[in-house]
């Protein structure tokens, strides 16, 4: 019997040793030392079969053995823990002289993009549907169907890059274009603004680009008069220069308006009283607009007895330059990081 419990001690370190985690321990001790049918446990019952004095001494060693194997388990218990914990704490660790990792760049809207959302909301929020349009035009909609026919002088203000071998096609030189094309395919009455690109085939300077963006805008309906276009176009001025900016509308010749104007807002910078910027006259210069010419709404399909319109075009990249104080126009398409990190 003392055998049996010497044989059963040796047998249960040597599978102690091979544990190699913590299931494997439960496994074990639940296999030695479990209630119902554990190794150990079982041999141990069989001692009541025994003499009293063979009983008296086997018990003690059997109780031994019992101690002996529970220690060893939780000796176990305990080395496994330490290698378990020591991974984590390997796992965490940080080395505070390892030196910082590059940071990671993320990207930002263009300055041209930030205030073209801006105002596509504020449009949005009058009512108005924000369109596009093609930049590769046809000379129909972009000059003849604007009242501008092929002999018109209005053709020379507007540098054209045409395309070679197709001398119908052009860049389109501004966002006019989808006036007669929304009238057309959406009808009336019409509230639309078309934000883009425009293309002129002009020398550059600080305030002209050959590629610069526009924003039109054109509202269609019946009763509509000068007085709603003032109403939208001071809306727009004061959004984004603050509630004290004053539109101010003088006499300009567009073939597709009339009366046609050009718009200027009292200088951001000297509020009017006269600086560098607006070069001392207080005002800057900062979109065309008029009534759309009734040419233009019969081009459109529209019936100018009964409707009447309006049309503004801004310089989008000039509103940009005005807003963020730039003074060369040629940085927005330039691609330096340096200059478009500032945004
Ligand atoms: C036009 O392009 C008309 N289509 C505007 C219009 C629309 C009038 C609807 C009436 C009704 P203009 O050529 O003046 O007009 O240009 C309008 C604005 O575009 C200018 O005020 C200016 O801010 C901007 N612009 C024109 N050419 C350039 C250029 N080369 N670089 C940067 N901005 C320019």
């Amino acid at each position: 019997m003392q055998n049996k419990f010497e044989d059963l001690k040796t047998q249960a370190f040597l599978a102690i040793k091979v544990i190699k985690d913590s299931d494997e321990l439960v496994a074990l001790e639940n296999k030695l030392l479990g209630r119902k049918n554990g190794e150990l446990t079982n041999l141990m019952k069989s001692l009541k079969d025994l003499s009293a004095d063979v009983k008296k001494t086997v018990g003690q060693l059997a109780n031994e053995i019992k101690t002996e194997i529970e220690i060893g388990l939780d000796n176990k218990r305990r080395e496994l823990r330490q290698a378990e914990w020591g991974t984590l704490i390997e796992k965490e660790r940080l080395d505070i002289t390892q030196p910082a990792l590059p940071k990671k760049e993320r990207g930002h809207f263009h300055p041209n993009t930030i205030i073209q959302k801006d105002l596509e909301n504020l449009f949005i929020s009058m009512g108005f549907m924000v369109l596009d349009g093609p930049e590769l035009e046809s000379d129909y909609y972009n000059f003849t169907a604007l009242n501008i026919p092929e002999t018109h002088p209005a053709r020379d203000s507007q540098d054209t890059f045409y395309i070679k071998g197709h001398s119908n096609w052009l860049m389109r030189t501004h966002t006019s274009p989808m006036q007669v094309r929304a009238m057309q395919k959406y009808g009336v009455p019409l509230r639309t603004i078309v934000p883009g690109k425009c293309y002129r085939n002009e020398a550059t300077d600080v305030r002209h680009e050959h590629t610069f963006y526009q924003m039109e805008g054109l509202v269609v309906d019946k009763g509509i008069s000068f007085a709603h276009m003032k109403g939208v176009l001071e809306a727009v001025a004061r959004h984004l220069y603050g509630q004290d900016t004053k539109v101010r509308l003088r006499p300009k010749f567009y073939p597709f308006v009339e009366p046609g104007v050009n718009g200027e807002v009292t200088c951001y910078l000297c509020k009017g009283s006269g600086c560098r910027l607006c070069k001392n006259t207080g005002w800057l210069e900062i979109f065309g607009a008029g009534l759309v010419h009734p040419s233009v709404l019969k081009e459109g399909n529209v019936d100018s007895k009964e409707y009447q319109g309006f049309a503004f075009g801004f310089g989008l990249t000039r509103l940009v330059m005005l807003k963020y104080g730039i003074d060369d126009i040629r940085l927005l398409e330039s691609g330096n990081m340096k200059f478009l990190e500032q945004f």
